[in-house]
């Protein structure tokens, strides 16, 4: 399962109450990230997200990405799923998409290809697109940093970016609306968890006592 959405949607604070409400239910839940989640690949994302590979351009980093997710996939998701557990990470294949494809202007049949052979078919079974209009997101990041950090390589985009990054991830809601679900991100946290719980359960089946 993975999580989608324009910066300080609530997808990390959605991503652990998830995994706790799964937890209760007896799911063992490896909870992760992108990019990150494993050592090789947090190495990259510090990298990316300094800002060095952006005058690269947007290939470079879409390169960038999914090395980075090959040693995750690798290291952390698939031997989860082959133990059995569930896998929620916080950004995966849609963010590549919507930041690289559709913001990089990156030729969709390019990226689909390199999207190919760095998944090698590990689709998530559902991907939740937490959607609000980017001031909201906007203002809850900057109000999360402490005094005089710095914004991060793309918190610092102009706002018409995030529009047309929030365009991005409806359409692809939009053409695959057996894997997504969009939810209405500006509500309270409590109600958020509540609509994804929801969808959650009716999407993917668990045991009986789960
Ligand atoms: N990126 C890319 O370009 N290509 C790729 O392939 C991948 C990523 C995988 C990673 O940044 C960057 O990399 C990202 C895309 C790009 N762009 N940026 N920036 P990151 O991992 O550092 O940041 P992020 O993924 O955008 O996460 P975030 O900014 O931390 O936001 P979030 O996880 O969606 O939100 P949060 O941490 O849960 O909440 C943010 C704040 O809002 C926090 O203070 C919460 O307490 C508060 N919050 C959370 N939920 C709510 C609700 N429902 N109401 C009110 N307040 C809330």
């Amino acid at each position: 399962m993975t999580l989608e959405g324009g910066e300080g949607a609530g997808k990390s604070t959605l991503a652990r109450v998830l995994a706790q409400r799964l937890a209760k239910q007896g799911v063992k839940v490896e909870l992760t990230r992108e990019p990150g989640g494993s050592p090789r690949a947090e190495a990259i994302r510090e990298t990316i997200l300094s800002g060095a590979v952006k005058p690269h351009g947007p290939f470079v980093e879409a390169l960038m990405f999914s090395a980075a997710r090959i040693d995750h996939i690798d290291r952390l998701i698939r031997p989860a799923l082959a133990r059995g557990d569930w896998v929620i990470c916080d950004r995966f294949i849609d963010s590549t998409r919507a930041y690289q494809g559709v913001l990089g202007n990156i030729d969709k049949g390019l990226l689909a290809e390199l999207e190919r052979v760095t998944i090698d078919g590990l689709v998530p079974d559902l991907t939740f697109i937490l959607d609000l209009p980017p001031e909201i997101g906007l203002a809850r990041a900057a109000r999360r940093r402490a005094p005089g950090e710095v914004s991060d390589r793309f918190e610092s985009e102009a706002l018409a970016f995030h529009r047309t990054l929030r365009q991005a991830y409806l359409a692809i809601a939009a053409d695959e609306p057996g894997r997504c679900v969009i939810l209405d991100a500006a509500q309270p946290p409590e109600a958020l968890a509540d609509d994804a719980w929801g969808a959650l359960r009716q999407r993917l089946p668990m045991t009986e006592s789960a």
